[in-house]
């Protein structure tokens, strides 16, 4: 571009907001100082939220930044993270406390004990060490969301061992890659998953997979569905004979804070996933002061579920590391949210009394889809916060989610963050803030985020640009994996200037100052010289009545540049998707958002393909836009979805 670039247009004009009770205030984990207080000192702050741990050597310097951007937090402390999930909860007395509230789709359930979990994850910790595993290996986990993940997980913690968790949909090509990468010696996995009512298999997936990959000396095989499977000799171990019979006493080792504690691959923009590489010290201590504040977890007393996936960030943070650590009650469901029926996770919540939710837009637009009446048949009352991470979450979602899930009154956590981030950076507080529909606010204390433009310079209020985070933080990633040289280029070459990590993101700040996230950057378009986010032209459509889901892409356009192409899924009673639809369609979004935002065209559409995290992939919706063989859709959670859009359009219909 020659000419400056024009700041991002503030074109939503959300002006709701949503201030605390007084009663949930009075009670809140967090209090309005923390902004001060961390201000005033931050390391001072960051060694305080540390003393949520168990440390068995005190750390002697908060933060070395020296070697930036490689941070080193809690330098000579000395912790085991397994320990600090588990043991101490046992040791403290809580043994009898539930740790995990197991449901499995099929209708199976397990309670874990925090006791039962301290066998469980040292009978584990004990087979990997008679396997020959080392401190500083890696395992590859590719497994259902069963309890033997989380305790897989925890297991390698507590010897020292990384894991890298590939998600349970990815592919045998996927996770060969990521097996290659980081040259993983073991890898567990589970015989079958049930996905929609159906086993479906798993080891053979693997076993595909592992053909020829000279790293993998053992293949570990929950049994969970009994379907057969072929078993290799010499390699392959079912993990009821390996670990069953072990002895449940296990000596935690205490390993450096900047131990590295996993590898969890995200896909880039372009070529092959990132590993991105997190350590022990730093990121446990920002992962349960978030969870801590960010949800008002009190231990002993709520009843927490993340509907997120362990293959996915989220799941690391948010079911094991940060809700564990903080003694955290929660449910673990291993199914869809549609099997057996659509209320299945409100009678989840209404089962287990769930006190503190956390899920994702896509789901809560997809509830809204199904239809108000289906959560409305459950007693949902035990609700009192409710979180939202991996998108920015439409207006409309956020107040149907408020009126509809949380009687009226449980405050939302909108969370932005990242894989890289390691844990929650830009959130209200619940008790604090008072919220703002589609908003996620401001960065927590002890983070700092800014929206700079292009030179790096901090716009200002109404402004919009690109989110950086100017300050390094605990869980912040320390590379990724066997590539310096990307790391720096990724993330801290765009502002290197300032030392800036460039998180990707378009954001803006409105007239108080809050953020406002609008997607990665390569989701926003330039329509005549305006940028305007694909976001604001989904919330634009997602606000009318007919609509229930939208994604939006800039198509090459002659005149303008980038024309705004938009693919709709209507809700169940507006059948009608005809011309005039369309056209009502556009004319509503020109007049929420001003005639430049106005779709060139609107499909009409009954699905759209997104990841197994429920990110839309725009890139292949704009393939379809500007009429191209549409691309890779190997980390589709349904790659059918594709050909579904593509014939309903040749269709016409
Ligand atoms: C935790 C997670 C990170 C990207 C991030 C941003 C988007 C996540 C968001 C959000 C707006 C939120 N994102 N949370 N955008 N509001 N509350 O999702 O990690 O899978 O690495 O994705 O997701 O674009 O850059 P990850």
């Amino acid at each position: 571009m020659t000419e400056q670039s024009p700041a991002l247009d503030n074109l939503l004009t959300e002006s709701r907001t949503f201030p605390p009770s007084e009663a949930f205030s009075a009670q809140a984990n967090a209090t309005a100082d923390f902004y001060a207080e961390a201000d005033a000192d931050r390391e001072a702050f960051w060694a305080k939220q540390a003393e949520r741990l168990h440390w068995e050597t005190k750390w002697s310097q908060v933060l070395d930044w020296t070697n930036a951007p490689v941070a080193k937090w809690f330098v000579g402390g000395k912790l085991n993270v397994a320990y600090n999930c588990v043991d101490r909860h046992v040791d403290s007395g809580h043994g009898d406390q539930v740790a995990i509230h197991w449901v499995g789709e099929p209708g199976d359930s397990r309670d874990i004990t925090y006791a039962q979990l301290k066998d469980d994850v040292s009978r584990a910790a004990n087979a990997l060490e008679s396997l020959g595993l080392e401190a500083g290996d890696r395992v590859a986990i590719q497994m259902p969301m069963v309890p033997e993940a989380i305790v897989a997980m925890l297991a390698c913690a507590r010897i020292g061992v990384l894991h890298s968790v590939v998600f349970g949909g990815f592919s045998p090509t996927a996770l060969r890659s990521r097996v290659d990468d980081q040259a993983a010696r073991i890898v567990i996995t589970t015989d079958g998953q049930y996905r929609r009512g159906k086993a479906a298999p798993m080891k053979a997936n693997v076993d595909e997979a592992l053909e020829g990959a000279e790293s993998v000396e053992k293949v570990i095989v929950v049994r969970r569905t009994g379907e057969e499977v072929p078993i290799t000799e010499g390699r392959d171990l079912w993990w009821h004979e390996l670990v069953d019979g072990q002895s449940a006493e296990h000596a935690p080792q205490a390993f450096d804070s900047e131990h590295p504690l996993f590898i969890l691959y995200t896909s880039g923009t372009t070529g092959k996933p990132k590993g991105i590489l997190h350590t022990s010290g730093g990121y446990l201590t920002q992962a349960a002061y978030t969870h801590h504040n960010v949800f008002d977890h009190k231990a002993g007393e709520d009843v927490y579920w993340c509907t997120a996936d362990i293959g996915w960030i989220t799941g690391h943070t948010y079911i094991v590391y940060g809700p564990l650590a903080n003694r955290t009650t929660q449910v673990v469901y291993e199914g869809t949210p549609n099997t057996p029926h659509e209320g299945r996770h409100w009678e989840i919540v209404q089962q287990h009394k769930v006190s503190i939710y956390y899920t994702a837009p896509t789901l809560i637009r997809t509830f809204m889809k199904w239809g108000n009446e289906i959560p409305q048949k459950y007693d949902l009352s035990s609700l009192r916060v409710l979180g939202s991470v991996g998108e920015p979450i439409n207006p409309e979602a956020w107040i149907w989610y408020r009126e509809n899930i949380g009687a009226n009154s449980a405050p939302i956590v909108d969370t932005w963050w990242q894989t890289e981030t390691g844990a929650i950076m830009i959130s209200p507080l619940p008790g604090v803030t008072a919220t703002k529909p589609g908003s996620a606010q401001k960065a927590l204390p002890g983070i700092s985020a800014k929206v700079v433009d292009d030179q790096g310079v901090e716009v200002g209020k109404g402004g919009g640009g690109y989110l950086v985070l100017d300050k390094p933080w605990p869980g912040m990633l320390r590379g990724i994996w066997g590539d310096e040289q990307r790391f720096r280029e990724t993330y801290w070459s765009r502002f290197a200037d300032q030392g800036y990590y460039f998180a990707g993101d378009g954001a803006k700040y409105d007239a108080d100052g809050d953020v406002w996230l609008l997607g990665r950057v390569d989701d926003v378009m330039n329509v005549s010289g305006h940028r305007i986010s694909t976001t604001e032209v989904e919330s634009a459509l997602v606000s009318h009545p007919t609509v229930a889901e939208a994604a939006v892409v800039g198509a090459t356009d002659p005149t303008t540049g980038q024309g705004i192409v938009a693919f709709v899924i209507l809700r169940g009673n507006a059948v009608d998707g005809g011309d005039a639809a369309v056209q009502e369609l556009r004319n509503h979004v020109a007049k929420e958002i001003g005639p430049i935002a106005k779709p060139r065209q609107i499909l009409v559409v009954q699905e759209l393909p997104k990841t197994r995290s429920g990110k839309i992939m725009r890139r292949l919706l704009r393939d379809v836009a500007e009429n191209r063989q549409v691309g890779d859709v190997t980390t589709l959670a349904d790659s059918s979805v594709m050909d579904l859009i593509s014939s309903g359009l040749k269709s016409g219909k």
